[in-house]
């Protein structure tokens, strides 16, 4: 008795030394200050509210970013909007918060966000102890590093002894650590929460390299007073799959998320887009009709109209479209499609049936 009201009476606070404790959440569980799971009829909550609540970090460029207009951008920002298009015919319907990389974990098990849709790579401890139910992949990353043209750094090695700076409380301060110790490199990290302090400390070149997800590092480049004076080396020292997540404990928002996402990924394959979608209407094709909701009831398993994925890309594009938009040839960042391309054309990405 005496030991559960202790539990009970120390949960917060566990709580909270995880989410100062500059890990990536590891040990963190997935109770809330409650001591119950957050997230049961997430779903109900989400529908009757009437918005979505996304976590996102509002800080890369491509991946979700506030314009000075005040709007959001970039395709995990995409990603929120589908998800309100799916649940709501409005892909309006969603509000944003920002999480720097130490607060996302925690958001999203006390219930302050309904989904992180966030640059996150998916791992197993976030996957388990941490608490978290992925969707699926929407970015294949790896970690990469940056430095000055100019330095003479070609490689890792070349940063022996040097400062690098890195994000705390993410897998990219885990990867390095593994990394240097693996090859027997001595350095000295420069660990911020606040990613523009980073890239900051890192431009006025009191770091001689930073360290990043890839597409981090190209997205935040344009941000610097001079990107074209930064290199990003050709090594890569990890896989970073960035997928969307919710809290564990609740199926049915998970099941909406993960097919909000294979629905961008099928709609590219069908060869659906915003543009066409209404031509499809009448499609006598079995797998169109299924995909679209003119026939049979799939979104009914889902808790939401049979028309689900055809709101998703009315309101928001096909996969290709959202990447076109956000990291395509087009923008700032433009990062070639490479494993990001659907499975058909030698990419990764790939949905199971909707049938
Ligand atoms: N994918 C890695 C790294 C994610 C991450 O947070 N990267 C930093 C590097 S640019 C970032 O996005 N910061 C933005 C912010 O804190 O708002 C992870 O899941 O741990």
């Amino acid at each position: 008795m005496r030991k559960s009201a202790l539990i009970l009476a120390i949960a917060p606070l566990i709580l909270v030394i995880n989410a100062c404790s500059g890990d990536s959440g590891q040990t963190t569980n997935t109770t809330n200050t409650s001591g119950t799971q957050a997230t049961s009829n997430r779903w109900d909550t989400v529908k009757s509210r009437g918005q979505l609540i996304c976590g996102v970090s509002g800080e890369v460029p491509g991946f979700s970013f506030v314009g000075t207009d005040g709007k959001y951008s970039g395709i995990d920002v995409d990603v929120c909007r589908a998800t309100a298009a799916a649940l709501f015919d409005n892909p309006d319907a969603v509000e944003f918060r920002n999480l720097n990389a130490k607060e996302r974990f925690t958001a999203l098990q006390t219930g302050e966000v309904d989904v992180l849709s966030r640059n996150t790579s998916w791992t197993l401890s976030r996957d388990t102890s941490v608490g978290l139910e992925f969707a699926p992949v929407v970015f294949y990353d790896g970690q990469g590093i940056m430095v000055g043209k100019n330095s003479g750094i070609k490689s890792l090695a070349d940063l022996k002894d040097k400062a690098i700076c890195v994000q705390a409380g993410t897998t990219t301060e885990q990867n390095l650590a593994d990394q240097m110790r693996k090859r027997g490199i001595t350095y000295k990290p420069v660990v911020f929460e606040d990613v523009n302090i980073t890239f900051a400390t890192y431009a006025e070149g009191r770091c001689q390299g930073i360290t990043a997800d890839r597409s981090a590092l190209v997205a935040r480049r344009t941000t610097l007073p001079k990107p074209e004076d930064n290199v990003i080396l050709d090594e890569v020292i990890s896989s970073e799959p960035l997928a969307p997540a919710v809290a564990k404990g609740d199926p049915k928002l998970a099941n909406t998320v993960k097919w909000a996402v294979y629905s961008l990924i099928k709609a590219e394959e069908l060869g659906i887009n915003s543009q066409n979608v209404g031509q499809f209407a009448n499609s006598n094709d079995p797998d169109i009709k299924r995909f679209l909701g003119t026939e049979g009831n799939l979104g009914e398993g889902l808790g939401l109209t049979n028309d689900f994925a055809a709101r998703i890309i009315k309101h928001v594009g096909n996969y290709g479209e959202i990447y076109d938009r956000n990291l395509g040839p087009k923008t700032k960042l433009n990062l070639a499609r490479g494993e990001n391309k659907l499975w058909s054309q030698g990419g990764l990405l790939y949905s199971p049936p909707f049938r």
